[in-house]
């Protein structure tokens, strides 16, 4: 290790994108190893508990080690480098974890969406998902919320649902899946964060192609929705 910081990484992992936002945000130096989760390496397999990315492997001299789970190294992130994410103020740092949760929620509800193999299955999670996204719109407006969810600072908040809307460009593109529209607050703040450089670079810049074959490779309802747009003329 060159770099006191090495984020072990996947290309297409939303958690990974999450801890690389937040150290690109923070102007913090880190190296970056990706890894083929379908053919783990025997050294990642050693040091990662669960087998799971991201890791953030840590070589400073009196601390070294490895940490694991995407919400706790944004959290060793902020007790340990400059340019705080997090608001200062107790209660409202405590609000956006609860927030920093419910993208989890999220992202959970999208993997459900993308490997659904039934059309029931596949709205039923598209109805979820819907649902928190009209959830979310609501907090904006109710805050009068932007161009940040916590106003003119970018948070962590921030971080989490980068990785989020990124998916939808590829659902909107390639499947013609529209799920947020009528929701202008959460329009605005996804434009906002889709062109933020620590987002933009979170990423490779063949992510898109890389999430459709993935997808494709799902043979899921979403899959058929893909190949069926394609065809379309
Ligand atoms: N709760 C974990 C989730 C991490 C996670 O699910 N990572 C996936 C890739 S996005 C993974 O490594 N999966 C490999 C496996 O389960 O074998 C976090 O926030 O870090």
């Amino acid at each position: 290790m060159t770099s006191e910081l090495t984020l072990v990484s996947h290309p297409l992992c939303p958690y990974v994108q999450r801890a690389a936002i937040a150290l690109a945000e923070k102007g913090v130096g880190f190296e970056r190893t990706f890894i083929d989760l379908a053919d783990k390496p025997d050294w990642f397999l050693k040091i990662s508990p669960f087998g799971k990315v991201p890791l953030l492997q840590v070589g400073r001299a009196g601390s070294s080690g490895v940490v694991f789970e995407s919400a706790v190294i944004v959290e060793y992130l902020e007790e340990t480098q400059p340019n705080p994410l997090h608001p200062g103020e107790a209660l409202e740092r405590a609000r956006h974890r609860g927030w920093i949760e419910f993208a989890s929620g999220l992202l959970n509800l999208i993997a459900g969406l993308y490997n659904a193999k039934t059309e029931e299955d596949f709205r039923e999670k598209q109805k979820k998902l819907r649902e928190g996204f009209v959830r979310l719109e609501k907090d904006l407006e109710d805050r009068g919320a932007g161009p940040f969810f916590a106003g003119l600072e970018f948070s962590l908040v921030d971080a989490a649902f980068g990785p989020v809307y990124r998916y939808f460009d590829t659902f909107e593109q390639q499947a013609g899946l529209y799920m947020l529209d009528g929701l202008p607050r959460l329009a605005e703040w996804r434009s906002k964060l889709a062109s933020r450089p620590s987002i933009m670079n979170a990423v490779s810049e063949n992510y898109p192609e890389l999430l459709t074959g993935f997808l494709l490779k799902r043979k899921s309802y979403l899959a058929s929705l893909i190949t069926g747009f394609a065809a379309k003329p």
